[in-house]
């Protein structure tokens, strides 16, 4: 986040090499199962990779907290490929999963941000994420580079599979390729995201929503705010909203919710109206040109077009924007939150 505001945020700055999924493609392609390790904005990408690696390779993802899996029993087969997600490349709590998981014969892949890491050193093979390092102790672009490198994954191992169009593999490849020139975009709105988060620096509490692959999104953008802002926030899919947090909703509660173009659009629509009836003040995510949402909504940040699978790319950047103006709003350290560590090594 403060890369940002410092202007180090380079959208060119993911320069991924997949030769691990060239030199493991038969074993990765014969996964009866991946299951996805990992903590926090880790974790978060992980629900994202679910979504792509299902939709492209159909095959069957779990996403577990690795704080949870290392201390069950879980079921693990030997065909089975556990990803490790980490920026740090430390987080005890994963680096324990994998260990947990080798001694049941599964076959470990690594997504890590930090050469030479404790996790990228136990994984099989994985990919770098190459972003550079997190200044901060909240990850922020470590999670751009992670969705980037699922998704590139998914791609090539959907493509290897079969189980991706050819046509729809080059679509997607062919916007990816127009990605940073959409973040730089995206990044333009910072002033005015800057200006509208005074409005929020006195919030007792936030909810935020999306659907689809924005509700990982909302997840990411509650936990940011959480750890930077020490705001409460809780992020919910937009469609689980009437079965309890619509309870919360009243003139007092910021909801943020990610409604871009995608197929669920009418009813994030409906959602918005719901949320409006009950006087809750909107901050929409919405594709430009949306006069729809920008007249209902308190506070519409425009974005670019993109595909739905791409677009946590470009979602995640202003959610990220609005927990830092709102953090430094409320004179908060934004580098160094308190009870917070970069790596969590215990
Ligand atoms: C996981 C994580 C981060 C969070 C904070 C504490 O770390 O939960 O997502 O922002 O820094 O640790 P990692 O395994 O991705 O390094």
């Amino acid at each position: 986040i403060s890369d940002c505001m410092r202007g180090r945020v380079n959208p060119d700055t993911c320069t991924v090499t997949l030769s691990a999924v060239t030199n493991h493609k038969d074993r990765l392609l014969r996964a009866g199962r991946f299951i996805i390790v990992a903590c926090g904005t880790s974790w978060h990408a992980g629900l994202i990779g679910k979504q792509l690696l299902e939709s492209f390779c159909r095959i069957p993802v779990e996403v577990e907290y690795a704080s949870e899996f290392r201390y069950r029993n879980p079921v693990i087969h030997s065909d089975d490929v556990v990803m490790a997600i980490s920026q740090s490349g430390e987080t005890a709590d994963t680096l324990a999963a994998i260990e947990l998981a080798k001694s049941q014969g599964a076959f470990i892949y690594g997504i890590c941000n930090v050469v030479g890491s404790s996790i990228a050193r136990a994984t099989d093979t994985g990919s770098y994420i190459h972003v550079g390092p997190e200044i901060g102790v909240a990850s922020t672009k470590a999670f751009t580079g992670q969705v980037t490198v699922l998704t590139l994954l998914a791609l090539a191992l959907g493509c290897e599979k079969g189980t991706l169009p050819e046509a729809e593999y080059h679509r997607v490849v062919k916007e990816l390729s127009a990605i940073p020139e959409k973040m730089r975009t995206v990044l333009k709105q910072n002033p005015f995201i800057a200006d509208f988060s005074k409005m929020f620096t006195y919030a007792r509490n936030f909810i935020y929503l999306g659907r689809g692959y924005a509700f990982p999104v909302a997840l990411e953008g509650a936990l940011k705010l959480k750890e930077i802002s020490y705001i409460h926030a809780e992020g919910y899919p937009a469609a689980e909203m009437k079965h309890g947090p619509i309870a919360l909703i009243d003139a007092e509660m910021p909801v943020v919710i990610v409604a871009t173009q995608s197929p669920l659009y009418e009813k994030v629509l409906s959602n918005i109206q719901e949320i409006k009836a009950r006087k809750g003040r909107v901050v929409a995510v919405v594709t430009e040109g949306d006069t729809v949402i920008r007249n209902l909504a308190d506070y519409s940040i425009e974005l670019p077009a993109t595909l739905e699978c791409l677009d946590p790319l470009i979602t995640a950047i202003p959610l990220q924007l609005l927990a830092y103006h709102i953090a430094v709003c409320r004179g908060m350290d934004v580098d160094q939150p308190r009870n917070l560590a970069k790596s969590v090594t215990v």
